[in-house]
C-alpha cells in the first residue's frame, strides 16, 4: 500500500490548517501553497514547506493547475488534498494529479464528474434507490413535454441548470402560462453562467429543511454514513450556522435514511468523504445534490461521532479500509457550528482588515478552526469566512448554552464580524425550539432590520 509521507495542501485559510493538523498527527510532512497575498498566512507558517503559486487572484494561484502540480513535483509530495472550494470538485484536476503519479485525496474522478452534473447526479441517485424530488427524468427542451411533466408534478415547479448548484440559475414557475418564458430565461442564464444551457424541472418544495448526510466509502464497495447535519440556516445560499443532529430527525429515521445512503455509496464504489443533500418536508427526504468533497461544516459530525474525517480521508487515499464499521459508529450529544465572517453583521458588506486584537474562546468542548492571529491582515481577495466556532454539548440546550458563553469570549478587533449576528440568532425562541426551514433566516433578518 502506498504510504503518504508528504502531502501538498492545495488550499488556504482554516481548511489548510485543518488538513495540516491531521497530517502532523499522522507523521506526514506538509507543503503549503500560497498566493502573494497569503505570504503571512498561518497555513504558510505552520507547514513544513511553502511554495508561492501566483498572484492574489485565485484563478492565477489556488486554481492554477500547472503551478500546483509543479509545486508538488518540486517538493516531492506524494499526495494532494484539495480541501473545499477551489479545485476540490474539479474532475480534470483529480485526473491530472493521478496522471502525475500523485495520490489525490478525494473521490474517484468519474464520481466527481457524475455528481458535478446535476442531471447525471439525480439519475445516478435514483438508480441507487435514493428518493428524488418528482420532476423530469433528465433534461427538458420541448415545451409540450415540459408542460406534461409540470402538470404531473403539480405547480409550482422549479427549473434548474444541469451545471448549476449552490442555488444559481433556478426559476420558480407558478402556472403553465409562465413555463415557456421561464424555461427560455433559465436556459439562457445557465448558458451565460456555466456555458451550458441544459435545464431540468422539479416540483417546487415550498418550505423544506436542508438536511445532508455525511458518507464515507473505501472505494472497494464498503461505505458507512455518519448521520445528518441540518444546514437550513442560510442567507443567499451561504450557510450561516449548522448543527448535528438535526432537531427534527429521530434515531429511527437517521438509521433508515443513513442505511439507504450508505448502501448507495457502497454500490457505486464511492471513495472518500461525500455529502448527500436532501430537502426534507413533511417527514419525507428528497435527494437534490451530492458534494464530492469534505465540507466546511464537517466538524459538527466529528464532534458527535468522535471520528477525524481528514485522517479518514488520508487513510482511504492510502488504500486502507474504513476505521469503523457502521455498527461501531455511535452518535452522542449535539454540536453546533457558527461561521464567523469578516462582514458587517447587518448589511453583510465584506470587512477585511488588520486583526488588532485576537482572543479565541476555549474550555471544554469548544473548538475554533481559524487562521487568524493578532497582527494578521485579512486579505480582500477570498471568501470572507475567518473562523469557525464549533461547540459540543450533551444536549442541544447544553450546546446552545456553551455557544452563548463561547461567543461572549470571542474577541476579534479591527474589523466587523458576524459574531453579533450569531449572538442575536441563538436567542430567538424559534431557533431555541429548533423550528426553522430554509426560508427562516432571511425572514428573521428582515425582521431585525425593521
Ligand atoms: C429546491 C428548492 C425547492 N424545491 N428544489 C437551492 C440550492 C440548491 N442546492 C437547491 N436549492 C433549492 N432547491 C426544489 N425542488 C429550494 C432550494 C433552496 C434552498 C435549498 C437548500 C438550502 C437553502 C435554499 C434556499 C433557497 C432555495
Amino acid at each position: 500500500m502506498p504510504e503518504i509521507k508528504k502531502l501538498l495542501i492545495a488550499n488556504r485559510g482554516e481548511i489548510a490548517l485543518r488538513i495540516h493538523r491531521a497530517c502532523h498527527e499522522m507523521g506526514i510532512k506538509t507543503v503549503a501553497v500560497h498566493s502573494t497575498a497569503d505570504s503571512d498566512a498561518m497555513h504558510v507558517r505552520l507547514a513544513d514547506e511553502a511554495i508561492c503559486i501566483g498572484p492574489p487572484s485565485a484563478t492565477e494561484s489556488y486554481l492554477n493547475i500547472p503551478n500546483i502540480i509543479s509545486a508538488a513535483e518540486i517538493s516531492h509530495a506524494d499526495a494532494i488534498h484539495p480541501g473545499y472550494g477551489f479545485l476540490s470538485e474539479n474532475a480534470r484536476f483529480a485526473e491530472i494529479v493521478e496522471a502525475h503519479g500523485i495520490i489525490f485525496v478525494g473521490p474517484k474522478p468519474e464520481h466527481i464528474r457524475t455528481m458535478g452534473d446535476k442531471i447525471e447526479a439525480k439519475r445516478t441517485a435514483g438508480a441507487l434507490g435514493l428518493p428524488l424530488v418528482p420532476g423530469s427524468d433528465g433534461a427538458i427542451s420541448d415545451i409540450v413535454e415540459a408542460k406534461k411533466i409540470a402538470e404531473a408534478a403539480g405547480y409550482p415547479v422549479i427549473i434548474k441548470a444541469a451545471s448549476g448548484g449552490g442555488g444559481r440559475g433556478m426559476k420558480v414557475v407558478n402556472s403553465p402560462e409562465e413555463l415557456e418564458t421561464q424555461m427560455q430565461q433559465a436556459g439562457s442564464e445557465a448558458k451565460a453562467a456555466f456555458g451550458d444551457a441544459t435545464v431540468y424541472l422539479e416540483k417546487y418544495l415550498g418550505n423544506p429543511r436542508h438536511i445532508e448526510f455525511q458518507v464515507f466509502g473505501d472505494g472497494n464497495g464498503n461505505a458507512i454514513h455518519l448521520g445528518e447535519r441540518d444546514c437550513s440556516l442560510q442567507r443567499r445560499h451561504q450557510k450561516v450556522l449548522e448543527e448535528a443532529p438535526s432537531p427534527v430527525i429521530t434515531p429511527e429515521e437517521r438509521e433508515r435514511m443513513g442505511g439507504i445512503v450508505a448502501k448507495a455509496m457502497a454500490d457505486m464504489g464511492y471513495r472518500g468523504a461525500g455529502t448527500i443533500e436532501f430537502l426534507w418536508e413533511d417527514g419525507e427526504f428528497y435527494f437534490i445534490e451530492m458534494n464530492t468533497r469534505l465540507q466546511v461544516e464537517h466538524p459538527v459530525t466529528e464532534a458527535i461521532t468522535g471520528l477525524d474525517l481528514v485522517r479518514e480521508q488520508i487513510r482511504v487515499a492510502e488504500g486502507h479500509g474504513l476505521t469503523l464499521r457502521q455498527e461501531d459508529v455511535q452518535f452522542r450529544g449535539h454540536a453546533i457550528e457558527c461561521r464567523i465572517n469578516a462582514e458587517d453583521p447587518r448589511t453583510f458588506a465584506p470587512s477585511p482588515g488588520l486583526v488588532k486584537q485576537y482572543h479565541a474562546p476555549g474550555g471544554m468542548n469548544v473548538r475554533v478552526d481559524s487562521g487568524l492571529y493578532a497582527g494578521y491582515r485579512v486579505p480582500p481577495y477570498y471568501d470572507s469566512m475567518i473562523a469557525k466556532l464549533i461547540v459540543y454539548g450533551t444536549t442541544r440546550q447544553g450546546a446552545i448554552r456553551r455557544l452563548r458563553r463561547a461567543l461572549e469570549e470571542f474577541v476579534i478587533e479591527g474589523m466587523k464580524t458576524t459574531i453579533p449576528l450569531h449572538q442575536a440568532l441563538i436567542e430567538d425562541p424559534e431557533f431555541l425550539q429548533g423550528q426553522y426551514t430554509i426560508k427562516w433566516l432571511e425572514e428573521w433578518l428582515d425582521k431585525q432590520e425593521a
